[in-house]
């Protein structure tokens, strides 16, 4: 007789963010039990994720308040949790320092101390990045480089990542961090630069002077000469496929034993690389569209950051299945459909 498999459940923080949204689609096909925590806020929509909302188990909360972290933790008793939460935007950072550490750095910690008192053989997911490499001269980092932050969201990120190790040693517990490179996809906020870039291109392309989308923070993507407003164009990033990267979370948690990974490309590209690639996807010339606003140039800017993701290559079999390109050509044609739509 065939033995029934017992139906594996995750707790995921941050489910309704880009990542949040493909790791629950992806633990779903799984036939994991999900319960997704949220902060509650007037608006009762979840975007690009309202269709699987009905598969979730949907809890309001918040990373800052520790008793409500642990009462869903001591109740669902959860197999896995994927600690995704934050204040993720880098630029926003130095505007709210306090609430990055809190929701961040401190968020994580709440989190660790949860596990540790009232659900300690929970394996944990931490989302750690490669911003904290921020300063370093050596290029590409690997797990092994050292962590020199260079913003408030880096030193919360930094925080949450030691506690990570410390509380994995100290106590046994099993907490995996990912060093994830940036990661983008139709999904993605407008706060970030590549879709800021994506929504662009297609509403430049569709000629739209009405109806002009809302880009990073609540501001047209378009200002009113009709042109794209961008910072520092020599950043140097590397830039991945979010859904690709979700596979990499999951497949962490699988591992006999905790750890840290870079999940990455290996692969970098500017930020006028970025536009050229977006621009020309239809046909546009991103020199005749794009103009500096030194309001989103950042007090220090990181990198190059670039990923060697070896380690995880060589151990748990992960590489990246999405080129540069056809991420872009993913997230301008995604645009150009939702925007046809609002015409
Ligand atoms: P990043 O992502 O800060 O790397 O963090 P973002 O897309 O915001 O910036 C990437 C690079 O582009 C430059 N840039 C601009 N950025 C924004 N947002 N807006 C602009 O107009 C602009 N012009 C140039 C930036 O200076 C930067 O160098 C992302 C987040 O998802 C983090 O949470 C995550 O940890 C890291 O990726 C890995």
């Amino acid at each position: 007789m065939a033995t029934k498999t017992k139906t594996k459940s995750a707790f995921i923080t941050g489910i309704t963010g880009q990542d949040g949204s493909y790791l629950a689609e992806f633990l779903l096909k799984k036939n994991y039990k999900i319960y997704g925590l949220l902060r509650r806020k007037s608006d009762p929509t979840l975007g690009n994720f309202d269709h699987s909302r009905k598969h979730l188990n949907l809890l309001y909360g918040d990373l800052a308040d520790q008793a409500c972290i642990n009462m869903y933790l001591a109740k669902y008793q959860p197999d896995e949790i994927y600690n995704l939460g934050a204040q993720s935007h880098v630029h926003e950072s130095w505007h709210q320092p306090l609430a990055t550490a809190d929701q961040t750095g401190m968020g994580a910690l709440r989190i660790f101390e949860a596990v540790r008192n009232l659900c300690p053989q929970s394996r944990v997911y931490q989302a750690s990045t490669s911003e904290l490499f921020g300063e370093t001269r050596e290029v590409p980092q690997d797990e092994e480089t050292q962590i020199r932050p260079a913003n408030p969201y880096a030193a919360a990120k930094a925080l949450a990542h030691f506690d990570a190790q410390i509380y994995r040693r100290s106590f046994g517990l099993f907490i995996s961090t990912g060093i994830l490179f940036n990661h983008e996809s139709p999904r993605r906020s407008p706060d970030f630069v590549s879709r800021k870039i994506s929504l662009a291109v297609a509403a430049l392309k569709l000629g739209l002077h009405k109806n002009i989308p809302l880009g990073e923070s609540g501001q047209s993507v378009l200002n009113h000469q009709g042109k794209l407003e961008l910072g520092n164009l020599d950043a140097k990033r590397d830039w991945g496929y979010a859904a690709d990267y979700v596979e990499a979370m999951w497949m962490m948690l699988r591992h006999t034993e905790p750890d840290d990974f870079v999940v990455a490309t290996g692969k970098v590209h500017t930020v006028r690389q970025l536009c050229q690639a977006a621009f020309s996807a239809t046909g546009l010339k991103w020199q005749d569209h794009v103009v500096i606003n030194p309001q989103w140039v950042r007090p220090t800017e990181t990198g190059p950051l670039v990923g060697d993701y070896k380690k995880i290559r060589s151990t748990l079999g992960w590489k990246p299945k999405t080129t540069f390109k056809q991420l872009v050509e993913m997230m301008v044609t995604a645009d150009l459909k939702r925007l046809r739509q609002l015409r």
